[in-house]
Formats: structure tokens, C-alpha cells, sequence
């Protein structure tokens, strides 16, 4: 990728001192693997980013639960992330793509906390895109619902 002034003002990221549970790949610019390719995130580098959290209910739990993590247009932004769309790709065969303008403009959330706790694979977790799926009915339409990726691993810029 031809060197931008982007890229010379982006903090380098540190290497993940812990277990690797999400990898940004593609049109990025901050890279820490892969010769430049891949920006791999270990828990403590994820709760180190700006944080948000919600409560809601989904279709799947009982109950409200608190979500907490960083939101995904936050993320793409700290890997200067460039692009028309993200895939996001679970540890199962499951991927959606993700246009860029609904980055942007909706709150998705790479959660890894559900109610203080660190979200177990048997949890749906480490990492989980969730929306406030209480806060509006429109995120209850498959759409949405499709952006949800569970255990996810990959998020791929292009
Ligand atoms: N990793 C993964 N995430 C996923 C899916 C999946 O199959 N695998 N299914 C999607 C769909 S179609 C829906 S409706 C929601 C809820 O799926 P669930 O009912 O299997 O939890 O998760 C989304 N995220
Ligand atoms: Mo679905």
C-alpha cells in the first residue's frame, strides 16, 4: 500500500500479550503481523480502546444483559481502516458483510464483556457484534440480525 499521511500519523499497535481473539485484515493501515497485513487484537488491547456498552435483549437470551466493547466503526478507525464494506467472519463457516455506511451510522458493537464478564466461546464469545436490539424494532429484522456474527475471528477490510 503506497505510504499515505494517515499512516504516519497512526500510533503503531502493540503486539498482543495475550491469547489473539480478533484479526483485522485487508484495506488497513496499522498493522502488527504479517508484514503489515493483519492487526491481530488479543482481549486486553480490545478493552484498552474506547469503550461503549448498552443493555438490551435479543431474540436469543433471556432477559436484558449488558454488552460492553468497542465499537466497530471506533476499531476500523484505529487501523485506519479504508474500504466499501467489512466482512465479518466467525470461527464457524459463517461471515456477513457489513457495508461501510452502516459502520458508520449504527451503533455495532464488538462486544467482549456481557454484564462485566469476559464472554466465554460457549457464550457466543470472545468477541460478539451486537446491536441495542431493545432501542429499536428495526433491529429485530433479519438485516440486522444477520450482522450479529457470534465467536467472531476476522474482520476483513475491502
Ligand atoms: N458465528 C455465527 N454468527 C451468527 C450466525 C451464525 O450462524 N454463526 N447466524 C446469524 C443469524 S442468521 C442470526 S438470526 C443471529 C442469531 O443466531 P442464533 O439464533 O443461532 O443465535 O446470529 C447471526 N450470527
Ligand atoms: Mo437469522
Amino acid at each position: 500500500m503506497v505510504t499515505s499521511s494517515l499512516l504516519l500519523a497512526a500510533d503503531a499497535l502493540p503486539q498482543p500479550a495475550g491469547r489473539v481473539v480478533l484479526t483485522v485484515t485487508g484495506n488497513i493501515d496499522v498493522a502488527n503481523a504479517g508484514e503489515g497485513e493483519r492487526a491481530e487484537f488479543d482481549l486486553e488491547m480490545l478493552s484498552g480502546l474506547p469503550q461503549q456498552a448498552f443493555d438490551t435483549e435479543t431474540p436469543w437470551t433471556e432477559g436484558p444483559h449488558r454488552y460492553q466493547g468497542v465499537l466497530l466503526r471506533d476499531l476500523l478507525e484505529r487501523v485506519g481502516a479504508d474500504g466499501e464494506r467489512v466482512r465479518a467472519s466467525a470461527m464457524n463457516d459463517y461471515h456477513h458483510d457489513i457495508g461501510m455506511q452502516t459502520v458508520v451510522q449504527e451503533p455495532l458493537l464488538l462486544a467482549t464483556h456481557r454484564d462485566g464478564e469476559p464472554m466465554r466461546i460457549r457464550d457466543k464469545g470472545p468477541v460478539r457484534i451486537m446491536l441495542p436490539v431493545s432501542d429499536s424494532p428495526q433491529y429485530s429484522k433479519k438485516r440486522y440480525l444477520d450482522m450479529m456474527v457470534w465467536q467472531l475471528k476476522t474482520l476483513t477490510v475491502r
